[in-house]
Parts: structure tokens; sequence; C-alpha cells
């Protein structure tokens, strides 16, 4: 078979954000698109020849396409083998588990994560490397300076592939394996914990729900709770991934998972709740009549990790992104652990993880997860809740209860201001950061502010420094405010304002976070001048 050498032309647009590459469907559809991206990500990456890539996607529409013109590319671009999954199916956490059980060079995952799905949504990709982590930032700089000089790309002659049983056969000199997308991840969560003790949990009267939202956990789900620890069928539901996920956002917070939320605040409400994102990498959770959030999250889990067989021996450290919560870092200092403070997203974990400085992770945006793998992990987030509950015997809002009132409670809200137009979110930020200079010192709200800065951070691995990474006012009292704007949205500008507090009393941990924190609301509100300058009210989301 024939290689091509298809000459083309660069497209502006390419920069990977917090996430890889999104875009709506219709952009990725014009000719040369894809090809220009992926021929960009392979040119970052010379020393390929022969090496192994796992390529997969979350199923959302022009998944199938992607997949098979990927194929025919990295055949053309002298890869030895790509391992893809069934369907052209993997989540997030499962290709992340097989480039590092298989000692792949690499990953192709096509996702647009909480995105919505469909002909007139989002589509995207994004490249891992041989750690199983998202690329870093250096490596989505050369990508994207290889996007803006790119006059061609290789691709194999020839038709399409079955990807649809689990074979291995041969395209050109490359090797393909269609492989199962489920099996080598649930092998790693049966290693991680103990399934005989999630089996008498939920064999019992526990009663769990889990919606996968039509997107890519249900196959992994059905397999993992119904199939191997025994909850009963129906425990998992909209298991089945759908192109546009039933027309749904996939993404896993109070709004979009409204109808999970409905039945676990309802009257005869199961004993637990939980949903996991387009891709897989999110979790939500929930107990009967209560939502722990994600910050909370990690710090529970923190608390409570030696319940976990694989993590017995304790926790190196724990890492949360900026905006994420400071929950996390009283758990480190009480159990005398460093914790790190890293950027938003995932890719800024992966050198604290390969070091061995930390062993748990996580996010504001409902993202947790270990040392297993170098990505976030929704159903391993869901196993180890439910590795405390089957420990503690406890209820969830329980252990959220006594968690806040041995370490405090961390009372925090995020308000996402979506589709501005692009140039109002550029305005909005560049005049809170011409104030921060001048805020220390003065009292907002009737708190101090200590610091108010633009964050960076500097790598304590490879010393590299990401600038521009958030807007930050630190309060006396240890309350913050944070503002950035999202690096994920497909359509103008998403502004997000991250609220936080903390309250030690136990009498007073009970309160509605939109009432407690609404003085540091309107602070965020009146600095950003959202109102006078976009005319909205009100936040789009608010979790
Ligand atoms: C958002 C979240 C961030 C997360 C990223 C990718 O980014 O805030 O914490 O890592 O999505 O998650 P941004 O730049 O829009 O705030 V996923 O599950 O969409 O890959
Ligand atoms: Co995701």
């Amino acid at each position: 078979m024939a290689v091509l050498q298809i000459a083309t032309r660069p497209f502006a647009d390419q920069r990977p954000g917090t996430s890889g590459l999104r875009k709506k469907v219709k952009v990725f559809q014009q000719p040369h698109y894809l090809e220009n991206f992926v021929q960009s990500i392979f040119n970052a990456i010379p020393d390929r020849a022969g090496k192994t890539l796992v390529l997969g996607g979350d199923g959302r529409f022009y998944n199938r396409e992607a997949i098979q013109v990927i194929l025919r590319m990295a055949a053309g671009n002298g890869w030895g083998k790509v391992i893809v999954g069934r369907g052209g199916l993997f989540s997030t956490p499962a290709v992340s588990t097989v480039i590092r059980a298989r000692g792949a060079h690499g990953g192709i995952i096509l996702s647009a994560s909480h995105n919505a799905g469909g002909p007139d949504q989002d589509f995207g990709i994004k490249y891992n490397t041989a750690n199983g982590g998202p690329a870093p930032e250096k490596l989505t700089d050369a990508i994207w300076t290889a996007s803006r000089s790119i006059q061609g790309y290789q691709i194999l002659d020839g038709a399409d592939v079955d990807i649809d049983h689990a074979a291995t056969f041969w395209l050109g000199d490359m090797q393909i394996e269609v492989c199962d997308p489920v099996a080598e991840y649930a092998e790693l969560m049966a290693r991680i914990f103990d399934f005989d003790a999630l089996k008498q949990l939920l064999q019992g009267p526990f009663r769990m729900r889990f919606d996968a939202l039509h997107a890519i956990t249900g196959p992994y789900a059905h397999e993992i709770f119904e199939k191997q620890l025994g909850a009963p069928t129906g425990t998992v539901i909209n298991g089945t991934p759908l192109t546009d996920f039933g027309g749904g956002h996939p993404d896993p917070n109070l709004v979009y998972a409204k109808p999970l939320a409905d039945e676990l605040f309802a009257e005869n409400a199961p004993d637990f709740g939980a949903a996991s994102d387009g891709d897989g990498d999110r979790n939500m959770i929930l107990g009967r009549h209560f939502f722990v959030t994600p910050s909370d999250s990690l710090a529970i889990l923190a608390a409570h990790a030696t319940a976990i067989p694989a993590y017995c021996q304790g926790l190196k450290g724990i890492a949360r992104s900026m905006p994420t919560s400071q929950a996390a870092d009283v758990v480190a200092e009480a159990l005398g652990i460093a914790h790190y403070e890293t950027p938003t997203g995932w890719k800024f974990f992966g050198n604290l993880l390969d070091a061995g400085k930390i062993t748990f992770c996580g996010e504001e945006s409902f993202g947790t997860g270990s040392d297993h793998i170098r990505e976030k992990d929704g159903l391993w987030a869901v196993l180890a809740w439910l590795s405390v509950i089957a420990h503690t015997g406890q209820p969830v809002a329980e252990i959220v209860t006594r968690h806040w009132q041995r370490f405090g409670r961390h009372y925090y809200t995020r308000h996402d201001y979506e589709n501005l137009p692009a140039e109002i979110g550029e305005q909005i930020m560049h005049s809170i950061a011409a104030q921060l200079p001048v805020l220390p010192g003065q009292t907002l709200a009737g708190r101090e502010i200590l610091i108010a800065d633009d964050f960076a951070y500097a790598d304590p691995i490879d010393g590299s420094v990401s600038a521009h990474q958030g807007l930050r006012l630190l309060f006396a009292d240890g309350a913050r405010l944070i503002f950035r704007l999202s690096g994920t949205g497909t359509e103008g500008a998403t502004l997000r304002i991250y609220h936080e507090h903390l309250e030690k009393d136990p009498l007073r941990q009970h309160q509605d976070p939109q009432r407690t924190l609404r003085d540091l609301i309107q602070v965020g509100r009146n600095l950003s001048r959202i109102e006078t300058l976009t005319g909205r009210k009100a936040p789009t989301v608010i979790t």
C-alpha cells in the first residue's frame, strides 16, 4: 500500500487548551483540519518510528471517522503498532492504563470530555505520553508550533479497517490490535481495591445508582459494578454510549446530572449515587440527600486512604490544582505529608506523580485520582468512596460531617459565566489584574486581603514555569477568591470565579454555601464588573 503525501496549509487555531484541542465538529470536518493536527502531533514526536500508540475515544459523533483517518496516518508515519479499543472506544483513564501496561510510546484520545456531542457540538483530540499522562506544556507548545508551519501530511492509501472485533492484523507495515477497551482497566481496579469487601457491600441492602450519562463509562460500569461486584442490574443507568450523549451534557454536576441528583434527594433515595463525564475521568459523588463537593472528596479520600489495599502504607503526598479548596492541605498537614498546589489541568500532576512525591491528587472540577495512572479517574473515585463506606460502615453524610468536625469545613462554590464575548472575557481579566497591586491591605466584605497575585507555577521537578494561571485574592482569614478563563470551551469565553472560606465551628457547618459565601460572591461580582459589562445578573452554572 502506498503512502500518500498530501499538501496542506496551516490552520491558525490549532493551539491545545487545558486538555487538548477542542472545536466544533464542523471545524474538525473541514478538509485537512483533523489531518493537520494529527500530523502536527506526530511531527512533535520525532522518535516515533516502530513504537506503539494507543488509540480510542469516548464514542461521540465523528469518533469512528477520525479513528480510521488516524490509523492510516499512523501507518503513513512509521508507527510500529496501534492498540485501538474495540468500536474505537476507550475512556481516558483506560488509555492511560493501557499505555502504561503495554509500555506504549503514547496515546491519542478523541474526546471533548464534558462538552456536548453531536453534529453541531464539540469534538476534541488530546495526546498522552509514555507515562500515560497528558502531554506537558513543552509538548503541546511543540504541537502548536508544528501546526503553524505544516505543509503536508502522510497517510496510507487504503480502505477502512474493521475496528469492531478484537483481532490483530496489519495495515501496511504497521500492526493493529483491536482490543477489549474494558478488560485491562477492570483488572487494574481489582488490584487496587478489595473487591470482596465491595461485593459484600453491593450485594447487601446498600443501594447505589451510577449514571453514565450515555457516555463512555457505561461499559466499564456495567462490567465492574454489576458483573464483577454483583450489584443488581439497573444499578447503572444510561449505560450505552451514544454519539450525542442523548442530547445532554455529559458533565457530572448538579446541573447536567439533574435526574440523578433528583433521585438522590427524593424520598426513599438510594444510599449512594455517582456519575462520570464524557471520557470517564470525572466523578460526582452523592449520598442520600447529600452532595459531596469535589474538593471535600479529595480531602476525605486522603484521610481514609489506608482503608484501600493499594494505599494501606499511607500516602506520599497530595496535590491539588490552585482553585481547588484547601481542604486537602489540612489533611496533608495532619498526616505529616507534603502538599502541592499546581495550575488547573491534570498535566501538571504528572511530574509529581512520576517523581513519587504524591499519591493522590485532585481538582475542584470533579476530578480525583492517584498514582495508579496519570489521569483523573471517575470510576476509581467511585470505587474509593465505596471502599470508605464499606470500611467505616457509615453513610456518606456522616463520613463528610465527621470530616468537617475534625478538619473544619471549607465552604466552596464556583460560578461560571459561560459564552461571554471573547474580548469581554479578556477585558475582565485585564482590569482585575490591573487592580491587584493596590488590593493587599484593603478590607473587602469584612476581610483583609493579604496577597493579590497572578498565579505562576514553577514545577518542582523540572523547573519549568507556567505563568498566568489565574488571579488570586488571598484573605487574612484563609478565605480565597480566584478568577480564571476556561481553556476548554469552544465558543466565546467562560469566566470562572471560585470562592472559598473555612468554618471550624461545627455548629456553623451546615449552611447553604451560596448563603455563607454571599459576601465573597459579591466581591467577585464587583471586582469583575460582570453585570455592568455583560448584563448578566447570575452565573450560567453554579457548582
Ligand atoms: C476544566 C476544568 C479543569 C479540568 C479541565 C479538563 O478546564 O476546570 O480542572 O482539568 O476542564 O477536564 P477549564 O480550563 O475549562 O477550566 V476534562 O474532564 O474536560 O478533560
Ligand atoms: Co473528562
